[in-house]
């Protein structure tokens, strides 16, 4: 009963999102969290694996490397949230460093259930940390989280990955001033951002040659025929990467190639689409060092200090709420 509950508010939600975006007048959207259901968040794995997107490696790559100096460095005794969890993978590494002084307690925040029960599954052997999983929203998540502090605990939110990215620049800040607001002083944050580089590089990372992330981008329009009752042709949209210079960031959309009608029953909503219209999908905006620690200052946190992969160009930042 309860999860039927939880899944009809799901595709509730899910509708509104559609609706929203998809009856825009001028340039059609839908937000990057749409793709992440259960054959989306596999797809992102597998992107993850991928020769061509070197993202998550170089993440994993700093925490797997640095966890140590990143224990010596939080306030503690601590609690960790994780907002958006993925598979774990990379968190692991962080959680061994964290509870090899203190017993853990660990709060992964996620809108897919299945990356959560992925996530819950990947680290559910290292002692002496407790998963608590949270399938929402990141504020609201964050929100249950800060209610059940224990007193003189701080809490250490990871946002990892680059998922900032999603977020337009002013947007990025915006939503970590929110976080600040939920959080005390002396709490820390750990967030991850992709570095600028190469525009052909950020091309073929985005639109890899074996086609995956183009799948990854048209399963959301599959999820809408699968969730919503809509009846799109997959084989009639085309992925289209771009990247912007002006806003330094990778824009993802899908392209109509033909005129045509989409029904949306379960969101309420027809769509017409013009033969080159474009649905946007998904902004993923790359950072350098300085701008990083000036996004955390305007957002309320002091940059404590900041570690980089090279090769592929990604950077890890610690900060402390002021
Ligand atoms: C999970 C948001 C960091 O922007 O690189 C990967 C998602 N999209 N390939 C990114 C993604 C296409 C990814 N983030």
């Amino acid at each position: 009963m309860i999860t039927d509950t939880v899944a009809s508010r799901a595709v509730y939600e899910l509708a509104q999102e559609v609706s929203a975006g998809l009856s825009k007048r001028g340039q059609k959207e839908l937000p990057a969290k749409c793709f992440y259901d259960e054959v989306g968040s596999a797809l992102f794995e597998a992107i993850s694996h991928l020769p061509e997107y070197g993202l998550t490696r170089a993440d994993e790559w700093i925490i797997r490397r640095h966890a140590r100096s990143i224990e010596a460095r939080v306030p503690k005794p601590l609690m960790v949230a994780e907002l958006g969890c993925g598979s774990g993978r990379k968190t692991r590494w962080l959680l061994e460093a964290l509870s090899r002084s203190q017993p853990l307690a660990y709060h992964p925040i996620e809108i897919s259930a299945s990356a959560l029960a992925m996530c819950k599954r990947e680290l559910d052997d290292i002692h002496s940390v407790r998963i608590v999983g949270h399938e929402s929203e990141y504020l609201d998540g964050l929100l249950e989280v800060a209610a059940r502090r224990p007193p003189q605990q701080h809490i250490l939110v990871l946002f990892l990955g680059s998922t900032i990215g999603n977020f337009d620049r002013s947007m990025g800040a915006q939503f970590l001033q929110q976080v600040r607001r939920i959080l005390r002083p002396g709490d820390a944050l750990l967030l991850g951002a992709d570095l600028e580089k190469p525009a052909p590089q950020l091309l073929c990372a985005y639109d890899d040659p074996l086609g995956v992330t183009a799948a990854f981008n048209l399963n959301v329009l599959a999820r809408l025929n699968r969730e919503l009752d809509a009846d799109f042709h997959l084989d009639q949209f085309r992925h289209l990467v771009r990247y912007n210079q002006v806003e330094r960031r990778i824009e993802m959309h899908l392209l109509s190639t033909v005129d045509q009608i989409v029904t949306i029953p379960g969101a309420h909503l027809t769509a017409m689409f013009h033969a080159g219209e474009t649905i946007w999908t998904e902004s993923s905006h790359k950072y350098n060092l300085p701008e990083v620690v000036q996004m955390v200052q305007r957002s309320g946190f002091r940059c404590d200090q900041q570690w980089v992969e090279e090769e592929w160009g990604f950077a890890e930042s610690l900060s402390i709420a002021e």
